[in-house]
């Protein structure tokens, strides 16, 4: 694995004269305001482009500069570029093209990068890969427009919460202050990407935190969603996005649950600390995920399933 500086990354995209950039399946703000800035940048300085991802970029954002310029179907290219992820199986239908292109690059900020000859530039202290483009525009002398600026605000904003995660420090404050200089809009970027909701999922969100309740003396607070609360607010399983998030604000609790009804005795449920490890108790439960953020699927009545999941979470306490 191959690690190259950011003036390399920058040589070779100079040299190249074609180049494809390539982003992960369920692109997010990053993934995807990364790509576009810094497709733009790159077609200032005459050169031919192309953005490929194997899914298609999310309703919310649809505002951003170039979005229409997104691909399922890409081909090869002189350089490949793959933009915040490092690890080629979460390219699906564009890994082809990619491992395909005569030369493979990464610029990316995770951790644990597999063994796969790309040339890498991997910095896991940015906080977001758009840090890392505008870095890289620095680098290669290309200005940066208003254009450019609105798409690496909104991958800035989505990877640290618009300013509120804990990788937010200095760094992503002064390349969010040059962002701004440039002509991105922090108000405007931040509704339209994270903000704005259909008006069914507002009211989603409003059965839920009406059905929030709290045990264990206010450390664990979770809240449900049954069917009529989908069917009456005309709202769809993937509206609840976020809302598990929601719970946090209340001050005291240190784990949070969502009880979502996918079918009469079928749940889906949502797990979040930033202290304790929910992570083990979705595993056990026959789930998974990170230990601050998880999730897992029981089948049973309603109660039996609230109880099952709150006697498992009661020993993290312990
Ligand atoms: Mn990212």
């Amino acid at each position: 694995m191959p690690c190259i500086s950011l003036r390399r990354l920058g040589q070779l995209l100079h040299e190249a004269p074609a180049i494809l950039l390539a982003i992960h399946q369920h692109p997010d703000a990053d993934a995807i305001g990364s790509a576009l800035g810094l497709a733009a940048g790159l077609r200032q300085a005459g050169k031919a482009v192309t953005l490929g991802c194997p899914d298609p970029v999310p309703e919310r954002y649809r505002f951003l500069p170039g979005w229409q310029e997104v691909r399922q179907q890409v081909k090869p290219a002189a350089l490949a570029l793959v933009l915040d992820l490092n690890d080629p199986r979460r390219l699906h239908a564009v890994e082809q093209a990619v491992q395909a292109s005569e030369q493979v690059a990464v610029l990316d900020h995770h951790p644990g990068a597999p063994d796969w000859p790309a040339l890498m530039h991997i910095r896991t202290t940015a906080a977001a890969t758009a840090v890392l483009v505008f870095q890289l525009l620095r680098v290669m002398k290309l200005p940066l427009t208003s254009e450019m600026a609105t798409c690496l605000y909104c991958g800035l904003g989505g990877d640290t919460g618009f300013f509120t995660f804990q990788n937010t420090g200095a760094e992503a404050l002064a390349v969010a202050a040059r962002l701004v200089e440039a002509g991105a809009e922090p108000y405007e970027i931040h509704r339209l990407s994270a903000a704005a909701l259909p008006l069914s999922s507002l009211r989603l969100r409003g059965r839920a935190l009406i059905s929030a309740r709290s045990e264990y003396d206010g450390r664990l607070v979770y809240a449900m969603l049954r069917l009529e609360d989908f069917r009456e607010t005309g709202a769809g399983p993937e509206e609840t996005e976020g809302v598990v998030d929601e719970l946090k604000s209340v001050a005291g609790g240190e784990v949070f649950v969502l009880f979502k009804q996918a079918a009469e005795h079928d749940w889906r449920i949502s797990l979040r600390s930033d202290s304790l490890d929910v992570g083990q108790v979705a595993r056990d439960l026959g789930g998974g995920g990170h230990a601050v953020a998880s999730g897992c699927s029981l089948l049973g009545a309603e109660e039996t399933v609230i109880q099952t999941v709150l006697h498992r979470l009661c020993a993290l306490w312990s």
